[in-house]
């Protein structure tokens, strides 16, 4: 997994200093460098150890394919929690080399924000796979254990925005230290967690790289969330469709139902972040409904 990790970043056309803004530029590849890397603060040896995230593994690399839609030691214990009829909501390759920053606090239901009748937004798992060992000095996944019976709680992107601001994205208010926990892997260990509860990792403070795969899950009759002014929406048949990032206008609003982030006259309060979803998506949901596990 590791080889086709690094194949992949090497084969895409992408690199931290000619930074196409890539989650606005539409389709895959999509590679998402370190902040710290696209600022020019950190310089990596290599593209690879600047690199965050790969988005989409499942949908461009077969082996990755494979591993999310058939593999049945992960899927299985996937339809054991959600039942059989399930869509592959996001799939990614995690890494976090020397150096890097953290991962806010923030729960993935936050991004997705789906819900179903019976699992409420507690309807999308997630596996998180390490690939290396992952401890507390290379920023292995700490958990706020209950809070994902709270619902999906307010998050904020940083202001100012920037392109890369998105990666920021976290919960208003971070979880209290004495009610978390984390949990080291070694290479090939797996976490199995519901995407409500809230999550982060810190920076990599080791010589070491922690990479790691993620991929979310959730039935297939999940459906997005309504916004707070009680309007539903649908992502991903509409958002992917209509919306143009650079193009979230208020009138343009208006041909789609708008989502949480829209202010009380349609328009877009958080422009960065509507694109990252939008590509998310248009891409895992689009490619994946006609194909559900
Ligand atoms: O692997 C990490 O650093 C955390 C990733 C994570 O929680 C996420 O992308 O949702």
């Amino acid at each position: 997994m590791k080889e086709e990790i690094a194949n992949d970043v090497a084969a895409w056309p992408v690199t931290p200093t000619g930074l196409p803004a890539p989650h606005l530029s539409g389709p895959p590849p999509y590679v998402d460098f370190d902040p710290l890397v696209s600022s020019g603060q950190l310089v990596p040896d290599s593209k690879l150890l600047g690199v965050r995230r790969l988005f989409r593994i499942a949908s461009h690399n077969a082996s990755f394919r494979r591993l999310c839609l058939t593999d049945e030691r992960i899927v299985s214990p996937v339809r054991c929690i959600l039942g059989n009829d399930l869509k592959l909501v996001q799939s990614m390759a995690l890494l976090k080399p020397p150096g890097t920053g953290e991962k806010r606090w923030h729960q993935d239901q936050g991004v997705f924000r789906l819900t179903h009748p019976e699992k409420g937004s507690s309807c999308v798992v997630g596996w998180w796979i390490a690939l290396d060992t992952a401890d507390a000095d290379n920023g292995c996944m700490h958990f706020h254990p209950g809070s994902q019976h709270k619902g999906i709680v307010h998050h904020m992107l940083p202001v100012p925005a920037s392109a890369t601001a998105h990666i920021h994205y976290s919960v208003a208010e971070a979880p209290p230290a004495e009610e978390t926990v984390y949990v080291p892997l070694d290479p090939g260990d797996a976490l199995l967690f519901d995407v409500a509860c809230v999550h982060g990792t810190p920076a990599n403070n080791s010589k070491r790289p922690r990479q790691a795969l993620q991929m979310q899950y959730a039935p297939s009759d999940a459906r997005p969330t309504r916004c707070p002014r009680g309007v539903a929406i649908d992502v991903v048949a509409e958002v992917g469709a209509i919306f143009d990032a650079q193009d979230c206008t208020p009138s343009e609003q208006r041909h789609v139902t708008p989502w949480f982030d829209c202010d009380a006259d349609f328009r877009c309060t958080e422009p960065q972040f509507w694109s990252y979803r939008k590509a998310e998506a248009t891409v895992c949901g689009r490619l994946f409904d006609a194909e559900c596990i």
